[in-house]
Formats: C-alpha cells, structure tokens, sequence
C-alpha cells in the first residue's frame, strides 16, 4: 500500500498559497483568515471521507475515519512563523491525512487518527506548542486570557473572534498510546550525511525570558557619549556576552537566539529609553540549558549595571528536553532498516508538539531532509522524492503501529 504521491503534493502545494503574504513565504498565524482558510481545506477533505471531525476552544483539531479508536495520535500544526516556509507543520498533517485516505481507499482496518495542533509556533503569544501544552494540561483555563499577543489581545479573544467556542472542552485524547509526527528536519544534518530519513530520539528543551533594558531617552545629538544611560547599547552588550557564553559550549550542542527586539520610541535620533527582547536557550540537555539561562540572567544584569540602566527578566515559557519512547525508535530504526531506507537516528533542535505529549502517550517522530538545512524562511524546502518517501514511511509505521 502507498500513498497518492499527487494528490499529497498537491494538498501541500494548496496549503501553501493559503499565506498572508503571498510571494514572501508562508504567513498563516492561528486564529487568522488563513488559518481558518487552511481548517476548512483540511476539514473539507475529512468530511467527503466522512471522518468525524471535533474540534476544541482552542483550536485544536481531532480527524478520525468512523472506524477508528484513535489509539495512534498522527499529525502536526498548520500554524507558521512570519514569511515562514510551506512544510513546517503542513508537511505532517497533509501526510498524515493522505495516509488516513489511503487507509479508507483499501478499507485498511486501523486505529489512527489525525491530530492537529493549534499555535505550535507561538507567534502569537510567544509561547511554543500551546495547544498541545492544554491538551496535556500544562496549560489550563487561566492562560487562555494570560496569552496575549502584542496588540493585548488574549487567546480567548482571537478564538473567539476565529469562530471557536471557549466552550468546547479540551479534545478528549482518552484512550491515545501514541503520537506519532512526520516533519522537516529544519537543518543541515540529513542533508550533510546523504541521508532521506531521521529518526528522532531527543528533542530539544527550550526556555524563552522577555528581557527589558530601562535607560535613559535623549536627544542623540547633544548627550555626550560619557553621560549616556543608552538601553540599546545595554542590550547589545548583554546579548553578545550571552552569545560568547553558549557559543563556547564544550559539546556544541546548545543554542541562543534573540528573535524579536523592539526599541522606544524607536526613533533615529532619540537615544532609545527602553528596549524589549526576547531571548531563547535550546539544549538535549535540560539541566545545562537552565544552568546556561541562569549564567545568561548575570550576564544581563552585569551589562545594565556597566550601562547604568535597569534590567528586568520575565519568563516566557520553558519545555525540558524530552527523549522519545525508546521502543518507538528501535521499531522504526528495524524498520527503516528493513526498508533499506538511508537514514539516522538524530537529534532535534526544533521542538514539537510530540514532546508535549510524552507524559501521556508513547512518542515517535520521522525527519525529512531540508534543503540548504534551512527552515522558518521562505526558502524552506524538500525534494519532492523525500516528501513522498517520509509520506509512505509513516503510512508503514502507522500500518505497524495503529493497524488492527
Ligand atoms: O521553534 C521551534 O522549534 C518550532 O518550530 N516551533
Ligand atoms: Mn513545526
Ligand atoms: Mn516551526
């Protein structure tokens, strides 16, 4: 049994014209006109299949054929990040969907189901994986007016505003014993080492702080430089000395990123009063992630005090590194193997909703090669042959793992 290589590329091709902005990537935010463009693509197909289809308050979305228990949890998030690429997310729920129409297409007696996750991204909110992160009740009715995008517009309101109903419970996930995602590999590691499939045994920890630097506004003409309190230049200095520390990881494993920063009053001759940034530590190690946010949070504050400027560290949101069912990966590793497929057993830098659900249900995840190893920009892309090959691989796992 395969799957219908055209018709899952062309799903794929679909979803990615659903986009906020058309010729500069894929923008598809959760609870947009896109995103609810993309649900009622998605959702269209599940119902000329007559799948049963529930969705939740917060947007997350259960697919199951009629038949099926939805033991096996399959899927990923239709949500992106700005200008992002066309198969983050896409990728593994068009796969997972196509897997579950070819299932119907041979009267395939299963037991999987389709799962898609709402604000994987958090581009929202700035927190990853919240949907999965309610499901599992790491979240629970608080953050949905806690969550507030930059406009202080919460969770609830853009739902709401999305037509969801804040009524609607949390999917029920009794009776799941497995998640299992397909998705891009988001960096060079396949690609490099000649490989069309990774088989993931880690995924990263991430822990995300908004940092603010209160100096002093001026006129950036007639302040001499000796008596600046310059926000801006304190949050260089911090970063680049938080850069220096984790860029000297002794395992070359750990990363930082500063994505977003915003000065005020934003002006090109005033001397910014505050700056607001938001900086994110990864590790497949939890604990030297903390210890490098820890050493990160002096950093800041010693920059301040050298700027003679306040500093003020607020948490955003943390995951531990999680290992994936151990069980999991040394089927899929046989299987692989058996399939003659070129692949690794690797690590992801990424996070995924899968990592949410491992404290209720054993996990698995498949990679797919990126090109040039780059993701979450415009450019991000997979030859078509690996698209499909990922596709019939999860259709043998989910053959394995969810078939009756
Ligand atoms: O940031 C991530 O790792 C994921 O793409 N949300
Ligand atoms: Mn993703
Ligand atoms: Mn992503």
């Amino acid at each position: 049994m395969k799957i219908n290589e055209k018709r899952l590329l062309h799903d794929l091709r679909h979803l990615r014209s659903i986009t906020a902005t058309p010729g500069r990537g894929v923008t598809r935010l959760t609870y947009s006109r896109e995103d609810q463009e993309a649900r009622n693509y998605i959702t269209s197909i599940a119902k000329a299949f007559h799948f049963n289809i529930r969705v939740d308050g917060i947007g997350n979305i259960l697919i199951a054929p009629p038949a099926s228990r939805a033991r096996v949890l399959t899927g990923s998030h239709i949500d992106t990040v700005i200008h992002g690429g066309w198969l983050d997310g896409a990728y593994g729920v068009i796969s997972a969907l196509e897997v579950l129409r070819t299932f119907a297409e041979n009267d395939y007696p299963h037991d999987a189901a389709l799962i898609i996750f709402a604000e994987e991204e958090g581009t929202n909110f700035g927190s990853t994986m919240t949907g999965s992160k309610f499901l599992t009740g790491k979240y629970g009715d608080a953050q949905r007016t806690t969550l507030c995008d930059s406009q202080g517009r919460s969770l609830s309101m853009l739902a709401q505003e999305a037509g969801l109903d804040p009524a609607e419970n949390i999917l029920p996930l009794t009776g799941a014993e497995l998640m299992i995602e397909l998705h891009i590999e988001q960096g060079p590691v396949l690609e490099e080492n000649g490989c069309d499939l990774g088989i993931v045994d880690t995924i990263f920890g991430q822990t995300t702080i908004r940092v603010t630097m209160e100096g002093l506004g001026n006129h950036a003409g007639a302040s001499p430089m000796q008596y600046r309190k310059d926000a801006l230049m304190a949050a260089c200095e911090g970063i680049l000395a938080a850069e220096k520390a984790v860029a000297s990881d002794p395992y070359h494993r750990a990363v930082m990123t500063v994505g977003r920063i915003n000065a005020s009053p934003d002006c090109s001759n005033v001397i910014p009063e505050e700056v607001i940034f938001t900086l994110e530590v990864r590790d497949s190690d939890t604990e030297r992630m903390q210890q490098y946010i820890d050493e990160i949070e002096v950093l800041l504050q010693k920059a301040a005090k050298h700027r003679r400027v306040g500093c003020r560290i607020d948490p955003i949101a943390s995951s531990a590194a999680i290992p994936m069912t151990p069980s999991v990966v040394s089927s899929m590793d046989r299987l692989a193997r058996e399939k003659q497929l070129a692949y690794r057993i690797m690590n992801s830098g990424a996070v995924h909703d899968t990592a949410m659900m491992a404290d209720i249900m054993g996990t698995g995840m498949i990679f797919v090669p990126s090109a040039s190893g780059r993701s979450h920009v415009p450019q991000e892309d997979t030859a078509e042959e690996q698209l499909i090959a990922g596709a019939n691989f999860l259709l043998d796992v989910l053959r394995e793992k969810a078939g009756r």
